[in-house]
């Protein structure tokens, strides 16, 4: 309670940002579950000890918003209770000074969040994930206080970060964002690390405000495009995302990160909202037929090792798939799992296949993640995936992420509760949306 993270094999704690991490990252996850008394406790601790003046110097700027404005945003709008927002309020202040520290109106990937800094001390480069995900919580912020400040500055940010894409080739960009003067460097291209959650964001936001924001529906329709025709490669049945070098001469990679997985969720959601055919699109460029051969090339990688444990990267071969010597770790990431889940609420030829590929997953954590002399359930992050049983090693650490996204998208998965009126039942698709990190916010109807 009040610490940043767990470490499973010791039951100690680990101090990272100095705010609690856990808790905030872990509120709506409790509710959801109804897991009332941690929930209770949670916020009596809240209302007692939560400040941000004790935030490590230099935190990342990225992971705060993410984990805990959107943890304290989805406590809000699930509760009313007036504690959150107050907090939300408290902590999207702190940040709203980084803002001014830049040439694109981008905070610095690091802040000093209780001390000014000097000019110099501002760091430019940054990366088109860390500085555009931000939108859906500082405006959510905007919503439910009346106040457009915050809006206004992830606004300007966005605006910045959009018009860097529009000149690049097929609107994809690189995973280097210079925040002064508004360009991308470097030549690989992807949709993993870095990267990943700038496209996530793009319809998301374009959805969770009424879809009046057009220049993101384009920004993301022409950057599925791209990476359709640069990134995706069809094999065995199934579908992957790689990396390209678009250098001279342009050289592509078969291998994929688990971080790329969230994509197919991602385009069902954009198929539920109306894009690429919409949920019965069926043409070969549909985002429906790519989503589900991605969704198995994803269950494909937990294939790779002798444990049914994705790795955070395998490579991809005519005979198979292998998890990447040296990133045979399973960190307990949400990204495979958060695509059965969008995939069984929007996919309606699916079955109960979705569910299943689900079940195998959850019955590997908790074999192979089940730290050893722990009480059940504690769990961990996981190394070792390419050695045979029994030779696995527990690193000691449970990312608060495996709570906020994990558990909570297997839980829902599994979840048969229609949604009732007045209350927050299964969370539909149809009016809420998940930040990259899991937390729901309502959607604005337009
Ligand atoms: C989470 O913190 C978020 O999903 C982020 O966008 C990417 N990485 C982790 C989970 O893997």
């Amino acid at each position: 309670m009040g610490e940043d993270e767990f470490v499973p094999t010791t039951g100690k704690c680990d101090h990272w940002l100095g705010i609690g991490l856990t808790v905030l990252d872990s509120l709506d996850t409790l509710l959801l579950m109804g897991l009332t008394e941690e929930y209770e406790k949670s916020r009596e601790w809240a209302e007692r000890s939560l400040h941000f003046n004790n935030t490590v110097s230099g935190s990342s700027v990225f992971e705060i918003v993410i984990r805990a404005l959107g943890g304290l945003n989805s406590a809000y709008e699930m509760t009313g209770d007036a504690l959150w927002k107050e907090k939300s309020v408290e902590l999207a202040d702190l940040l709203l000074r980084g803002f001014n520290l830049t040439k694109t109106g981008c905070p610095p990937p690091q802040l000093h969040i209780e001390e000014d800094e000097d000019d110099d001390q501002v760091i430019e480069i940054s990366n088109p994930a860390e500085a555009g995900t931000m939108q859906l919580e500082f405006r959510t912020v905007s919503r439910i206080t009346g106040d457009g400040k915050y809006a206004k500055a992830v606004d300007r940010c966005m605006e910045s970060l959009i018009e860097a894409t529009e000149s690049e080739e097929d609107g994809l960009v690189t995973d280097t964002f210079n925040l002064n003067d508004g360009t991308f460097s470097g030549s690989i291209l992807s949709i993993a690390g870095k990267i990943d959650s700038f496209y996530e964001m793009l319809v998301k936001t374009w959805v969770a405000f009424g879809k009046k924001d057009e220049r993101y529906r384009i920004g993301y329709e022409r950057a599925v495009k791209g990476i359709f025709k640069h990134l995706t490669k069809e094999i065995g049945g199934y579908m992957i995302v790689g990396t390209m070098d678009r250098g001279r001469p342009k050289t592509f990679s078969w291998r994929m990160d688990h971080l790329a997985c969230f994509f197919p969720g991602n385009l069902a959601y954009a198929a539920l909202h109306g894009l690429g055919g919409g949920v019965n699109g069926s043409g070969e460029e549909d985002y429906m037929t790519v989503a589900r051969a991605l969704t198995k090339g994803c269950v494909e990688m937990t294939k790779g090792s002798h444990h049914g444990l994705a790795a955070e990267s395998s490579s991809f071969e005519r005979w198979g798939v292998k998890a990447v010597s040296g990133r045979d770790v399973n960190y307990l990431r949400p990204e495979i799992v958060e695509a059965l889940f969008y995939m069984d609420r929007i996919d309606k030829s699916g079955g109960t296949k979705y569910k299943e590929w689900g079940r195998d997953i959850w019955l590997s954590i908790r074999k192979f993640c089940q730290v050893r002399g722990k009480q059940d359930g504690i769990l961990s992050t996981t190394r070792n995936l390419l050695k045979p049983r029994g030779r696995l090693k527990h690193s000691g650490k449970l990312e608060s992420f495996a709570i906020a996204e994990t558990f909570k998208y297997l839980f829902l998965l599994f979840d048969g509760r229609a949604s009732e009126a007045g209350r927050v039942g299964r969370l539909s698709l149809d009016e809420w949306v998940f930040n990259t990190e899991a937390h729901p916010v309502r959607i604005m109807k337009g």
